[in-house]
């Protein structure tokens, strides 16, 4: 097996940490290419959801596109695919641009005081020797100015507090730690999981921009680091002695459609990346403390 790529915390990267600069590398790399090729920006961010009419959608598409979970039990381990590829793409970009052949996704901990700006990557007008406009830098309503803009209760962790993963489709009921007992479910405001509600949703509504509507947030590249950070609360809650659903229709019932990084159509069940050492991809994170200390 590989050596596991690393995520590190995007905020403790040192000075001489080339991690962001080849990041906006592949990025711009990967906006050159054809809307239709699958490792596109384009294409990424339309998985993820498109305001493109789906009367337009091509066979392909119509499998491929508008995917993102939501409001459902799949929210956690959709996304943990949808960012396995992302990572594996941009990865094998970078390393096409001579960059490091170990690229791994960086992840924006935003909960502790000092992390509640974008990272400067981010809002710096130019980045990376790039021509043009830097392409970290997109349409938010906040944070690019640079300053810290998410409060406490935008970045509360409390989420980590509940021991169930699975939650019910009861209004006022207990919506759980990864969401409501339910089939895929595309979008949805109600019946989120509790990590889902907060941190997730108040961070891209607080961003806002491309981050305020699931239509067109993963064409900002902070969508990325902020979804490696959702998926890695999901890790810290499991090691903090929590368990993941066992039931087989939360497990392998379900296939999820995607296309891998060399463009090939691929399904995944939660079952496939229920570890991230492992599985498909092999990767970890440098920091699963919990964050909430000794809570009894
Ligand atoms: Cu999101």
């Amino acid at each position: 097996m590989p050596t596991p790529r690393m995520r590190k915390d995007v905020s403790k990267l040192d000075a001489s940490d080339q991690t962001l600069q080849w990041y906006a590398r592949a990025v711009h790399d990967m906006q050159q290419r054809p809307p239709g090729d699958s490792t596109s920006w384009q294409y990424q961010a339309a998985v993820h959801g498109t305001l493109q009419n789906p009367s337009t959608f091509t066979q392909d598409q119509k499998q491929a596109w508008a995917q993102c979970q939501h409001a459902t039990w799949f929210f956690l381990p959709w996304h943990r695919v949808y960012l396995g590829i992302f990572e594996d793409i941009v990865s094998t970009t970078v390393a096409k641009l001579g960059g490091p052949k170990d690229w791994a996704l960086p992840y924006w901990n935003y909960s502790p005081p000092g992390a509640r700006a974008l990272p400067p990557a981010f809002t710096a007008k130019q980045f990376a020797g790039l021509p043009g406009q830097n392409p970290l830098l997109v349409e938010r309503d906040q944070g690019n100015d640079g300053k810290p803009f998410l409060d406490n209760k935008a970045v509360s962790l409390n989420c980590l507090k509940r021991a169930n993963f699975a939650g019910h489709l009861v209004p006022g009921g207990d919506s759980g730690f990864g969401g409501p007992t339910r089939g895929p479910n595309h979008m949805g405001d109600s019946d989120q999981g509790q990590l889902e509600m907060v941190p997730h949703d108040m961070i891209h509504s607080d961003i806002g921009g491309l981050m305020g509507d699931p239509d067109t947030a993963a064409q900002d590249p902070i969508f990325w680091l902020h979804h490696a950070n959702i998926d890695r609360l999901w890790e810290v809650w499991r090691k903090m002695g929590n368990a993941n659903p066992t039931d087989p229709k939360w497990l392998s019932a379900t296939h999820f459609f995607f296309h891998d990084a060399s463009g090939k159509p691929a399904t995944f069940t939660p079952q496939d990346v229920v570890d991230t050492v492992n599985g498909p991809w092999h990767y970890q994170y440098d920091n699963l403390a919990n964050p909430l200390g000794n809570v009894h």
